[in-house]
Formats: C-alpha cells, structure tokens, sequence
C-alpha cells in the first residue's frame, strides 16, 4: 500500500467526477446529488490538496446573480475551512440544450455571443476564488455530418473566442491561464481540436497565444489511438502543459472516464515517471509542476462509498506508480539498459557547433552501416525492466 496522500501531492478533483450520479444515455441516476461543498469536505479529508468546477456544477443553469454567488460564496467558505484550494474553473457550454451547436463554433451568432458572456463570467468567477487555470473543453464544437459546418469560419471563431477570452484576462489582469482540452468525438460525431496537436497548432496562430496551454487527458487521447505520455512530452517540450486530465481508458472506444490506472497501467506508469521524474538526462528539462488533477466517473454501480473509495483509489494508484518509477529510475540495471540502447545518446545534437548542411555533405560517412545495421538496443530488456518494477 502505498503511503497516504499530503497537499503537497497536489491532487486535485473536478467536482463533477465524486458528484457524477450515474445518469447516461441508457439509465437514470443511481446516486444521490449532494451539494458541491459536501464533495469537497470529503474530498480534503480524503487527502486532496485541491478541486475544480464547471461553472453549473456549483449553481444550476438558471440560477439569478443572487443564487449563483451564495452558492459559490458557500463553497469557497467550505474550501477555506478545510484548506482546499479552488485551483481551476471551467464553463459548461456543452449541456444545455441551447448549446447542441456549440459554444464558440455555433452556427447561431447569437449563441455564439451567448456562450462567450457565459465563459466570460466564469472567467470573473475563477479570478475571483483564485483559481489559476481556466479549462475549455469544447465538448460541442464539432459536427456529425461535414456539409453541417463552414470550417474555415469554425476555426476562424474559435480564434475569436479564444483570443477574446484570453485578452479579456490580460485586460483584467487575471493571474489566470487557459488550458485547452482536446478530444477526438463523443458527445460530437468528430470534434474540432481532436488531439493535443490539433491545439498546438490553433495556439500558435492565436493573438494571445502566450496565456493559451494545453490540458490533456488521458482518456481523450486514447480515444484517438495516440500515446498519452508522448502527448504530455510534445505539451512539456513545447511549454504548454499547464494542467491536466489524469483517468483511465481502456481502448478504442466510448469515453470510460476510469479511475487513473484501470485502463492501461503500463502507460500509467510512464505517465506517472514522466510527471514524477521528468525526461531521462534532463534534470533541466521541462517539468510539470502543477495540480495531480484527476478527470474520471466513479463506475454507475458504486453507491457513495464507492465514490469515496474510487477518489482513494486515484490518488492511491498514484502514488504507488510515483514509487514504482522513482526505483525504476534509480535501479542500476535500468542505468545501465538506458545506457546499451542510447537512450543518453539521443541528446547529443546531430550536427557538430557550427557545421552546416553542406559541412555534412562534405564529411567522410563515418558510419559502419552494415555494423549499424546489426546493432541491438535491448528496448525490450529495458520495458522489462520496468514490467518487473511494475509488478514487483
Ligand atoms: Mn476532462
């Protein structure tokens, strides 16, 4: 058993996960709805160091200014007396009906100006409760059928709303970053930003792109058959992993939502390493420093306590992997499989200082190709290794 979560672990919950009731397109709800500050009561005596929420998981859709700002208000006051910390706000512009379009890509302008005021206001909500990470997943920024959606103008709005948003934070001057979050499909047919490379690549022709990051998870890129950890690594690398998604997935399929570790643990572990230990060879390197935070459904046949053990059973496989990997790294063996496959090696630039393109042309081949082409890089001693790690 691994030791017992601390705040300085930093796990974090979105609100919505220990309060989802089970409700899914089949089946009505098999669990109570219990108010957002009961969640995080039980959430901070579980361990967590913080939580996050969609703007109508603390007040309903309809709610006047009145109601929104006791409820969010008592909600705060519950964080601050267990010393939770409110560390991301997001905005729910994909269940309402009004929103089957979706939010900034909406065909209809008037929802389009609609859903950004509403993201508007969670941005003044996040700001004011301290939170430093403002996600947008855009859950209905999609379409099912391709004649539906002029696409140059949906990528064309979705740099407006995203660069709308994100000047309106630096107008304000909000200690406040965004941090998109991709998705292949479901609830759309296809979604526009499918993978974190799609996201990428819209961040760098955004005006404020400078404040725009990256939130994947884990799920959501195996939806698309992609690598989690190489997704993190390429967000890493690229200065933009600002927060992120931690659940489990199992295959090509419907958004499980699992806890963190029950879809592919092997993968899990390479996740955890990188997060923990950051890139091999680089005690330098990128390193992500934010929230552990966990995006996952506690399964429709828990009760209550289900859900409790479920949230444990996160932050405990956590844990357990962090401690898997740390003797993982620090493993002679592993030093020295590293060092058979090159794995060192590959941070050597290619070029030497100076050399150019026609320098390299210029140099004798300096490689005995049919001994190259006989090397062996032991990859597999070395996944074993941590196989060994993993189940010791
Ligand atoms: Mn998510």
């Amino acid at each position: 058993m691994p030791r017992s979560p601390r705040p300085d672990d930093k796990f974090s919950f979105g609100l919505w996960t220990v309060g989802w009731t089970g409700a899914d397109p089949f089946g009505s709800a098999t669990r109570p709805a219990l108010d957002p500050w009961e969640y995080a009561d039980r959430l901070a005596e579980l361990g967590a160091w913080g939580i996050s929420f969609h703007d109508d998981d603390v007040h309903d859709f309809a709610d006047d200014d009145e109601t929104r700002a006791l409820r969010l208000g008592r909600l705060a006051d519950a964080c601050r007396a267990s010393g939770l910390v409110i560390e991301m706000v997001t905005t729910n512009t994909f269940s309402h009906p009004v929103f089957k379009d979706g939010g900034l890509t909406s065909n209809d302008r008037g929802v389009r100006r609609f859903g950004l005021r509403k993201i508007l206001r969670a941005v003044d909500v996040a700001a004011e409760l301290g939170a430093t990470t403002f996600v947008m997943w855009g859950g209905r920024e999609g379409t099912e059928y391709d004649g539906s959606k002029d696409l140059l103008a949906a990528f064309d709005r979705y740099k407006e709303g995203l660069d709308t948003v994100a000047g309106y934070i630096k107008e304000r001057g909000y200690d406040l970053r965004i941090a998109l979050e991709p998705k292949p499909n479901e609830p759309r047919g296809d979604i526009l930003l499918p993978t974190v490379g799609h996201a990428l690549a819209l961040i760098a022709e955004l005006e404020h792109g400078d404040v725009v990051g990256l939130n994947p998870e884990t799920g959501h890129e195996q939806m698309a058959n992609l690598n989690f950890t190489h997704q993190l690594a390429q967000a890493l690398w690229s200065d933009k992993l600002f927060h992120l998604d931690l659940n489990g997935q199992r295959g090509l399929k419907y958004d499980q939502d699992l806890v963190f570790g029950h879809g592919d643990l092997l993968s899990a572990f390479f996740t955890v390493d990188l997060l923990e230990n950051g890139f091999p060879g680089h005690p330098d390197g990128p390193r992500y420093t934010g929230p552990r935070h966990f995006d996952y459904k506690p399964s429709r046949t828990e009760h209550l306590a289900g859900v409790w053990a479920s949230a444990q059973a996160c932050m405990s496989t956590y844990l357990g992997l962090a401690e898997k990997a740390a003797a993982f790294r620090a493993d002679p063996r592993v030093v020295e499989a590293m060092a058979y496959a090159g794995v060192p090696d590959l941070a050597q630039p290619t070029l030497a200082p100076g050399e150019t393109a026609a320098d390299l042309l210029a140099a004798p081949a300096g490689l005995d190709v049919p001994a190259a082409a006989e090397r062996d890089y032991g990859f597999v001693r070395l996944n074993q290794l941590a196989v060994e790690h993993l189940i010791g």
